[in-house]
């Protein structure tokens, strides 16, 4: 397949892309394609960008379309969406878990996402829900690449057998090892947390994933002993801080030390701004704290910083359709990242970022030799895929077409 007019991030000009077995074989100018005569296969790009796919660094599959069952979220908060989970989890079976979380990665591959992580509670003495997501794991392999990290809703040190769930979950095939310390009881069960967590994945060689401060408790400071973990045991470049919302409400005294840490630990974050904007907040009056982490501070701090969904109809977050897009453009104003340069590199966010945060590798990018997955858009920028609200038009995965989008066609009557 030959896929003509691409236009490339950080590349002048036109390009044509040469996929062969699967794979990417070349990419030259559009000029040296010009002669070839067009395959039946063949895209014409018309000129608007070609990226690698977007990517879901942060999602919970195993909660997914549950809100309501069997009440709804009163409060907006996350604790008591933490209760109606448990109330719901109570109930959970593999088939059920498994539809959900199909139905739902549907929708994120019909929005161009190829590569996922999700969280799955394991906090669950029988561990249905990670049984089910190991099977949907080999079962979407077609349409997605997935990730499941082991996530201890309910605390390691604070949840009977915390610590043997987690191990056990790591045995039977979690990818990564999470944690959520500012849940637990005490500081000091949140500090040991994440040591056994690190330890864990140190032992087998697992990624590291953490709800890392996910409050605006301004004491809530968690992720300076995450990032220490990584940091003296040279494992940044495999570990995530997710969510860190308190950072938004530190005091920049604070910040100032804690950045020199965070940037010696070469951690990556994810942002789920939708979601915080939602959740956090809730114990304000006004004036009111948007509840998301620093994260064009992190950036310009020379971080990796991405964004997530976090929730599809769950009982933490009543919306999401998989637009990942949606994501993007609601964080880029909550986190005040409207300016010409941050729209520039706006996509980022959802494409470079979120691979290195999922450490993809060479599985990841459009370059010679890696995978034959794309993703045409329907603009020819970042800033005009955001102004617009563009989509992508083909997902190509593996040298195959995946999905197709026509845009709605509209007319102005009578003018
Ligand atoms: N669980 C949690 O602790 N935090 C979240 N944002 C979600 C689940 C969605
Ligand atoms: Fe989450």
């Amino acid at each position: 397949m030959l896929i003509t007019n691409a236009r490339l991030r950080h590349r002048e000009g036109l390009h044509a892309l040469h996929l062969e077995n699967g794979r990417i074989a070349r990419i030259t100018p559009q000029a040296e394609a010009q002669g070839q005569p067009a395959g039946p296969d063949d895209l014409d790009a018309g000129g608007n960008l070609v990226v690698p796919p977007f990517v879901e660094p942060h999602i919970h599959l195993d909660a997914t379309l549950t809100a309501g069952e069997p009440r709804w979220n009163m409060s907006g908060t996350l604790f008591e969406g933490i209760e109606c989970w448990g109330e719901r989890k109570a109930t959970i079976t593999q088939e059920d878990t498994k539809t959900r979380a199909k139905k739902t990665i549907r929708t994120l591959a019909a929005h161009g996402i190829q590569h996922v992580r999700t969280h799955v509670d394991v906090t669950d003495p029988d561990l249905t829900a990670l049984k089910a997501l190991l099977e949907v794991r080999a079962e979407t392999a077609h349409l997605i690449d997935l990730q499941i990290v082991a996530f201890p809703q309910e605390g390691i040190e604070s949840y009977r057998n915390g610590r043997e769930l987690m191990t056990e979950a790591i045995a039977l095939g979690a990818d990564v090892v999470g944690g959520i310390p500012h849940f637990e009881y005490t500081r000091d069960q949140g500090v040991s947390s994440v040591k056994f967590l690190m330890d864990l994945a140190e032992r087998s060689g697992c990624l590291v994933d953490v709800h890392c401060d996910e409050t605006d408790d301004p004491h809530s400071r968690f992720l300076e002993v995450l990032a220490e973990e990584a940091r003296s045991r040279d494992m940044g470049s495999r570990v995530t801080a997710s969510h860190t919302t308190a950072m938004g409400s530190y005091d920049n005294a604070y910040c100032a030390k804690l950045f020199r840490l965070l940037g010696h630990s070469g951690i990556s974050f994810v942002s789920c701004p939708t979601e915080s904007i939602h959740l956090q907040g809730r114990f304000d009056s006004f004036p009111k704290r948007r509840g998301v982490t620093r994260v064009n501070e992190l950036l310009e701090a020379g971080m990796n910083v991405c964004f997530g969904q976090d929730s599809i109809v769950d009982p933490w977050y009543p919306l999401g359709n998989g637009n990942i897009l949606r994501v993007l453009e609601a964080g880029l104003h909550i986190c005040h990242m409207l300016g010409y340069r941050n729209l520039q590199s706006a996509l980022d966010l959802v494409t470079d970022n979120s691979a290195k945060a999922l450490a993809l590798g060479e599985r990841y990018g459009l370059e010679p030799g890696r995978p034959a997955n794309l993703l045409i858009l329907s603009a020819d920028s970042d800033y005009e895929m955001i102004r617009s609200q563009g989509l992508p038009l083909y997902s190509i995965r593996h040298g195959q077409v995946l999905m197709q989008r026509q845009m709605a066609q509209v007319q102005l009557v009578g003018e």
